[in-house]
């Protein structure tokens, strides 16, 4: 028997309407079932947003720093248990602890940050063209809105949506993803232990179709947030679009790390490694794509194989591991897909290339580290997202070859350039279509003070985490305040 989670709805944890139920179980050993969970459907979003939208009334007129005060508690409850979180995400999505505890950290960071917000949540005043009238910008909550996660940070992505959307006064409904349900599920009580009122934060587990996409239809949800493949985003967008409701979408990355001939390889070669093959590759911001100068080629292609080799894959509970499973089968065939489209397309398979068997290996969804050498533009494995330990070495002479192989994909969430010469670098931070840029460090490690997305195909033109996350969540009032005791007529009445 494992455990019954529940739907979390108007403060209650309540069973799906549909009675039907799956499954989450740990990717390094299937037999290892972490939770059934509701399938939910489309009643059961229904209710979580009559409940959203039944509760927005008192929460959007609860004092911003009061809103705060509950999420710091949940920051301090969420470190206290920060072990016990990590070990969770490690045991429900397979990445390793140390990462498992990466991910937790970056949760709390989120919501000390936000907490902080209630006692900001800056406005503007600007002077009025005209005397004795006052004129501000203020930030306004937007309504209920639907937080749509992915599984590869549990607890990170979840966060980053749902602090700056409380905060602001929103109402929530929060769809995990179906691999990741007891993650979100645990993060979910600890807003209850803290204090949040009944119906502020709904959460519905389940499936896209049929627990995302009435979320998204539904017109009384003002605002979607949603982090995922370019494919459904485009849905998502579409299907927003119909009941003119706030999209934001990050949808994942192809991201380049420039290697000059000038570069540090010690350093580069430490950062590509990580940045490659950290999370098992299966980051939105994973290096997936090494441009190399032509004049460091040899070596630094002959020594990521020897590190790249001599990684230690298996469960991310071991702490002598360096690679944990993949998330599913399903992610697993897809990747092994992709190496047999690069063989096809004529790139060399330099390591790895399948699926680790023997032992252990046959209990879960391990992929081998995988390196694939003279890669080009064109071919599908430098421009798709693989979402996997697989990474492309594509071989330029010069810089401006490198930025024009960099910027050759749809994608434009993170990029690198490892160069020692300072000119070069700040050159690469203007050049590079992305909405990161890293030097002398890898396109993973984002930190949640600074904006997060990207350009061109990664997203819409929302940023998340930082200063953007207040102005993301919340509507813009401007408002006049004629203090002169007459009638004011902008643009005409001036002197
Ligand atoms: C993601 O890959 O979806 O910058 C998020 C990073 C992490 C977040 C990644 N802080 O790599």
């Amino acid at each position: 028997m494992t455990d019954v989670f529940k739907n979390f709805v108007g403060g209650e944890w309540v069973e799906s309407s549909g009675g039907a139920t799956f499954e989450s179980v740990n990717p390094a050993n299937t037999s290892d079932v972490v939770g059934t969970f509701q399938r939910s459907n489309k009643s059961d979003v229904v209710s979580a947003i009559d409940a959203a939208n039944a509760a927005f009334f008192g929460w959007s007129r609860t004092p911003a720093p009061a809103r705060a005060d509950i999420i710091l508690r949940v920051a301090l409850l969420l470190e206290e248990r920060k072990e016990e979180f990590a070990q969770l995400e490690t045991r429900e999505m397979g990445k390793v602890l140390q990462e498992g505890r990466g991910d937790v950290q970056e949760g709390i960071d989120m919501a000390k940050y936000i907490a902080g917000e209630g006692r900001r949540m800056f406005g503007e005043t600007v002077p009025s063209e005209l005397r004795n009238k006052f004129a501000a910008l203020i930030r306004q909550p937007i309504g209920v809105v639907g937080l749509i996660t992915p599984w590869n940070f549990p607890i990170a992505i979840p966060t980053w949506k749902l602090f700056p959307a409380l905060v602001c006064g929103n109402t929530v409904v929060f769809k995990p993803a179906e691999d990741t349900p007891a993650c979100a599920t645990r993060l979910v009580e600890l807003f209850e232990e803290a204090g949040l009122p009944p119906g502020v934060l709904n959460l519905v587990t389940g499936f896209g179709a049929e627990a995302g996409q009435p979320i998204v239809e539904d017109e009384r949800v003002r605002m979607i947030s949603f982090t995922g493949s370019g494919e459904v985003g485009r849905e998502v967008a579409a299907r927003a679009g119909r009941s003119l409701k706030k999209c934001m979408l990050e949808l994942g990355g192809k991201n380049a790390m420039i290697v000059m001939d000038d570069a540090n390889l010690d350093l580069a070669l430490e950062g590509a490694l990580w940045g490659a093959f950290g999370t098992t590759g299966q980051r939105c911001t994973a290096t997936s794509r090494i441009i190399v100068h032509e004049a460091v080629l040899e070596e630094f292609t002959q020594r990521l194989l020897q590190k790249a080799q001599a990684l230690k894959v298996g469960p991310g509970v071991d702490p002598d591991v360096d690679m944990g499973p993949v998330i599913n089968e399903q992610q697993l065939t897809t990747i092994h897909e992709y190496t047999q489209v690069g063989e096809a397309e004529g790139a060399k398979l330099l390591l790895g290339g399948h699926r680790l068997t023997g032992g252990e290996y046959d209990q879960g969804f391990f992929y081998a580290p995988t390196v694939f050498g003279d890669v080009n533009y064109r071919m599908r494995i430098a421009q798709e997202e693989i979402f996997g330990p697989t990474v492309a070495i594509m071989p330029v002479s010069s810089y401006g070859e490198a930025v024009k192989v960099a910027n050759s994909t749809e994608y434009g969430l993170s990029s690198a350039i490892y160069t020692q010469d300072i000119n070069l670098a700040f050159q690469a931070v203007q050049d590079l279509e992305a909405g990161i840029t890293y030097v002398n460090a890898p396109t993973i490690g984002a930190e949640i003070q600074l904006p997060f997305g990207g350009v061109k195909g990664t997203g819409n033109g929302h940023r998340e985490a930082g200063t953007s996350a207040v102005r993301e969540f919340s509507e813009m009032k401007s408002v006049y305040v004629d203090y002169s005791g007459k009638l004011q007529r902008a643009q005409i009445d001036v002197e």
